[in-house]
């Protein structure tokens, strides 16, 4: 018999992707309950050759399911993933709200599969931009320690959503038509700005936490210590959404602690699980976020030395958000907890 499966966010992006990736690895699935917000219950989705109606994430939907995966954000996962525990199931969740817990897990299986074996019911999804970020790198961290991080990135609408994408095709549309419009969900929806996504780049992810960075900015700085279990690494993040549809890209100058030639780092990178080295500047090739959508590999390119540090490298990270920075981390970690 396969596993019963609930999915609370079903109509979100993640939602959606989690739908389509889970039958494309072959998951026997017992039972599938899609759970969203009350204005989404009712909603028909397919899953396969079935049509299953959405139904309000309720205490009681809960019950009697293996493995939930949560994607309606950090307020509904607070509420009802500590319910789905003492109803019996495993809690995947992606949202932010245990993901610094102690006691919580917080796993990237090609970094830590061993910390999600110790669950207490709830195993915590990075958040996009450190999941990219993390598969790239810790196979130079094993190889060479990591002494120090400085990440800008350049991240697709995708990671606010659905509805962020729909925002851009509509800006696009208008500013074509020359007609006006209300940019209305980013930098972020709750903010009390919003600005134009379409032919714009926005130098903030997310609302602005201490220090002057954002709570993006402060999440790649913490959750990559916890999944690398280094408290103390030394990294600096400036996180900035581009008018991309899917996809997240990041340029990211890593220190190590001792001098790692580009042959040495692509050997590394190409041997790594996750991780897809495309880099040939003689042939103009690299990664690019168009390219990359829908795929479940991390690519990395313009691998190159920093000649301003002998023991530094540049790289060009690109990762599919919705795909390894959320729904298929998501599915591979259950897979580990169940396989
Ligand atoms: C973005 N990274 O691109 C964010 C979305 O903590 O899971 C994911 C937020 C999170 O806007």
């Amino acid at each position: 018999a396969g596993l019963r499966v609930g999915i609370v966010g079903a109509t979100g992006a993640v939602g959606q992707e989690l739908m389509r990736i889970l039958p494309s690895r072959g998951w026997s699935v017992a039972e599938l309950r899609l759970m969203a917000s009350p204005a989404s219950a009712g909603r028909r989705l397919r899953f396969g050759d079935e049509e299953l109606v959405v139904e309000a994430a309720e205490p009681q939907r809960l019950s009697g399911l293996d493995v939930i995966f949560f994607s309606a954000g950090a307020s509904v996962s607070r509420e009802l993933a500590p319910e789905a525990v003492r109803r019996g199931a495993v809690v995947i969740d992606n949202s932010s709200a245990f993901r610094m817990e102690p006691d919580v897990p917080l796993v990237v299986p090609e970094v830590n599969m061993q910390d999600a074996r110790a669950h207490r019911g709830i195993v915590a999804n990075p958040n996009c931009s450190t999941i990219i970020m993390a598969v790239a790198l810790w196979p130079l961290h094993r190889a060479a320690r990591i002494r120090r991080i400085v990440v800008s990135t350049y991240q697709a609408v995708s990671g606010a959503g659905a509805r962020a994408m729909a925002e851009l095709l509509a800006q696009v549309d208008a500013e074509r038509r020359g007609e006006p419009y209300e940019p209305a969900i980013l930098p972020y929806a709750a903010g009390a700005r919003h600005y134009p996504i379409a032919f714009n780049v926005i130098p903030q992810v997310d609302r602005f936490d201490q220090g002057g960075y954002t709570k993006e900015e402060w999440k790649m700085v913490h959750e990559t210590r916890k999944i690398f279990h280094e408290p103390e690494l030394a990294v600096t993040a400036t996180t900035v959404r581009v008018p991309v549809l899917r996809s997240h890209s990041e340029s990211i100058n890593v220190e190590l602690a001792r001098p790692v030639d580009v042959d040495e780092a692509r050997a590394l990178l190409r041997e790594a699980p996750g991780v897809e080295v495309v880099d040939d500047p003689d042939r103009q090739l690299y990664p690019m976020p168009r390219d990359w959508s829908g795929r479940d590999t991390v690519a990395v390119g313009r691998i190159r030395a920093d000649y301003s540090c002998p023991t530094a490298l540049n790289l060009w990270v690109v990762g599919d958000q919705i795909r390894k920075g959320a729904a298929l981390n998501a599915v591979q970690i259950a897979e580990g907890l169940f396989a």
